[in-house]
């Protein structure tokens, strides 16, 4: 196995103190299918970074706490921007963030990295870490300047392609998730509903805790309140 590349390891030991992890390099030889860097050139690679469980709480719930951050809307989009925008600045790279339009395909990234693949509710799924883990942002570069991890004999197995029984189907209160698609306005509408306050909105969504994948990393439950309430469009 090699080891990392120099780049690697600056970009793993700077994200380290804010619980951030580099996520894996997704590829665009030639640039094709690529974002396009601040140049105007398309990219040839990019770093997807993100959170593994409740790896970025503590650090987010700090800053969060800090006299002029308190009443910042956004403030983990806000955060992320500070914190992955000041490691583009010192790399060189282009930053990428997942809630800024257009939307960048960060699902499709991350399955092109990691080759993980999609769990009936849109999540993709981690052999390890479930579907506790997400992205908040991406580092492009025009060069492919990281070392190619020995690939892999096979791709990463599917947790879902073995799951006995689907628990995550059976547990929403509404049917919101099916194995076509999630229905947001059916989620939505229970959310605002006094059991869905009670169950879901206090809890986390219950569709995403019935899974047995990763539940070691499952989120810290200011966390779950935290993602359910940006679920919630704000009242007209
Ligand atoms: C719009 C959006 C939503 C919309 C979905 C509307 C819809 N039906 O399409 C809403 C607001 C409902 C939503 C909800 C959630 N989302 Co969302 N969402 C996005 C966002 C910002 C854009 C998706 C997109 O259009 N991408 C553009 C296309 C071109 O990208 P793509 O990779 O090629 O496309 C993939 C997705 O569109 C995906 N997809 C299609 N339909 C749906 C539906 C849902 C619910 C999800 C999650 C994905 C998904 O399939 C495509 C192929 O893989 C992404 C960030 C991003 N930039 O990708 C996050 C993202 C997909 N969401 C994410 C998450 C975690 C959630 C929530 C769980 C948040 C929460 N409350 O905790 C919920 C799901 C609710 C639940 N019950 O589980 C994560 C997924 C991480 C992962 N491990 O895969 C992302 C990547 C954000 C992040 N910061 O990590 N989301
Ligand atoms: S409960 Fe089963 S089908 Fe649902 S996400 Fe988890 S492993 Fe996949
Ligand atoms: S948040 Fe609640 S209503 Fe929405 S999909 Fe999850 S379990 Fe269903």
């Amino acid at each position: 196995m090699s080891g990392p590349s120099p780049l690697s390891a600056v970009v793993e030991t700077a994200l380290a103190p804010y619980g951030l992890h580099p996520r894996g390099v997704a590829r665009f030889p030639d640039g094709a299918g690529g974002p396009l860097l601040d140049d105007g050139q398309a990219a040839g690679v990019v770093l997807l970074i993100g959170n593994i469980g409740g790896s970025m709480w503590q650090a987010f719930s700090n800053w969060r706490a800090l006299e002029g951050n308190r009443a910042c809307a956004d403030p983990l989009d806000h955060w992320s921007k500070q914190v992955i925008g000041d490691l583009a600045a010192k790399t060189g790279a282009t930053a990428y963030f997942p809630s800024d339009p257009p939307y960048q395909p960060f699902q499709r990234w991350a399955m092109s990295a990691e080759g993980l693949r999609a769990s009936p509710l849109g999540i993709l799924i981690h052999p390890k870490f479930g579907l506790w883990h997400g992205y908040r942002g991406a580092l492009a570069f025009a060069e492919d300047i990281f070392e190619r991890q020995n690939a892999p004999a096979s791709a990463p197995p599917h947790p879902c392609d073995a799951c006995t029984g689907r628990p995550c189907l059976a547990a929403c209160p509404v049917g919101a998730v099916t194995v076509d698609r999630f229905d947001v306005a059916a989620c939505r509408q229970f959310l605002a509903s006094e059991a869905g306050r009670e169950g879901c909105m206090d809890k986390g969504c219950l569709a995403r805790a019935a899974c047995p994948v990763g539940s070691h990393y499952r989120y810290p439950e200011g966390q779950l309140r935290f993602h359910m309430k940006a679920l919630v469009p704000p009242p007209d």
